[in-house]
């Protein structure tokens, strides 16, 4: 039986933070996994190091489910997203070494792929109409089937979802941005935003759009019911989901398909959300929700409710994770689609994936385990950089959610 001989951490920051998880088998086989937690990143690094890789040393590998029972139930603590995030690390760079000993990439053991790849959507944002105009433009010329569009909220500075370099990045350096919020420009915003996108382009494509947990349950009715002539593909996080019920509201307000989940870190975040199928898409990652083992249990919990997938693809989130949850997404049969924002050219210097974007999805390569490397001299060449996700502030000074 080969064991696990070594297990180190590599913290980078090749234009963002990442943090990854190398495990190393005593056959030299080596697996990857992330464990990046934007804004919080060395707290999960400490967990790993400090309290997980000590647990690995000599622990089988190939034993996967028996592993993550052990570090969930282990812990006695449980849930939360710096524990959850951790466990995802492991179970992932377990799931690629498994991969590469089999000399299957991971899609196949995860009983083959069930379609060949999976649905992106890119984001298009502007400053302000116009300049999203012309970024959806791009996007459809690019071959995006699928397009999430946002555009700053007069009125409200540093709005989220608006790109300002190469990729969309909202940490920053030093201390939190503090942001400012009207729920009220916001509300009368968004139909006229989106009306012009679908005034312009038509509907031959999925529109998406974001609200960042932003509104409470009777606003969000209100606004996906303004929004239903345009068919959104879905109004995701219209509400703050830790009282998952006040999506029943939501729901009964409106026939715009609703998504949620990108700070979801267990089955139980979501199960009431998908078992009185308040919701119409899960947006739970691998790397946030205990890895390919605890997110697959949630996605085939959501095929029971015809729930959908429809999994979180942020530039905080690596190529491992996004690699991972691109072999998870073509095995489900309630696939909806895959969040793909891309990642900062730097980030390519450390990670090399196979994956690749063709006609608006992404398709895993047939390499064994996940198809990432690492290149650990480069990794070294970006050392942390300490940044914080923004904070957000009613125009009264209170403090909202971001
Ligand atoms: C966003 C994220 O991708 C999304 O839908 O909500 O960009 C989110 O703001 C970041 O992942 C936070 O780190
Ligand atoms: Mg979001």
């Amino acid at each position: 039986m080969a064991t696990i001989t070594e297990a180190t951490v590599i913290v980078t920051s090749p234009g963002r933070n990442f943090v990854t998880l190398k495990v190393t088998t005593s056959d030299g086989v080596t697996g990857l996994g992330d464990a990046t937690l934007n804004g919080r990143e060395l707290a999960v690094a400490s967990y790993l190091r400090d309290h997980l890789v000590p647990l690995l040393i000599g622990r089988d590998p190939a034993r996967i489910e028996d592993m993550w029972q052990y570090l969930y139930k282990g812990a006695y603590w449980r849930r939360g997203p710096v524990t959850m995030t951790a466990i995802a690390a492991v179970d992932t760079a377990l799931w690629d070494i498994k991969g590469k000993v089999a000399g299957m990439p991971v899609y196949d053991l995860l009983g083959g792929r069930a379609r060949d790849g999976a649905m992106v959507y890119g984001h298009a944002s502007g400053g302000d109409v116009p300049e999203l105009l012309d970024d959806v433009a791009r996007f459809r010329d690019l071959g995006y089937r699928a397009i999430r569009a946002q555009a700053a909220v007069p009125g409200s500075p540093g709005s989220y979802g608006v790109r300002k370099g190469v990729v969309y990045e909202p940490a920053a350096a030093s201390l939190p941005d503090e942001q400012t919020w009207s729920t009220e420009d916001y509300l009368d915003f968004a139909p006229r935003l989106l009306t012009a996108v679908r005034e312009r382009f038509g509907f031959d494509f999925h529109l998406l759009h974001d609200v960042h947990h932003r509104l409470t349950p009777t606003e969000a009715g209100r606004l996906g019911r303004r929004l239903e002539d345009l068919r959104l593909f879905w109004m995701e996080d219209p509400t703050p989901a830790e009282l998952q019920e006040s999506f029943r509201q939501i729901r009964q307000a409106t026939t715009t398909p609703i998504a949620v989940g990108e700070v979801f870190n267990s089955i139980w975040d979501c199960q009431q959300l998908i078992t009185e199928r308040l919701i119409d898409y899960i947006r739970a990652t691998v790397v946030h929700a205990g890895g390919i083992t605890h997110l697959r249990r949630i996605f085939h919990l959501a095929e029971l409710y015809q729930v959908r997938t429809g999994s979180h693809g942020a530039t905080d989130l690596s190529p491992v994770s996004l690699s991972a949850n691109v072999h998870l997404d073509v095995t489900v049969p309630n696939f909806g689609v895959q969040e793909y924002m891309g990642h900062d050219p730097l980030a390519h210097e450390v990670f090399r994936p196979t994956y690749e974007l063709r006609d608006g999805a992404l398709y895993p390569s047939d390499a064994p385990g996940l198809g990432v490397e690492l290149d650990e001299e480069a990794a070294a060449r970006f050392p942390y950089d300490p940044k914080y996700l923004p904070v957000n502030r009613r125009t009264d000074g209170s403090v909202h959610d971001w």
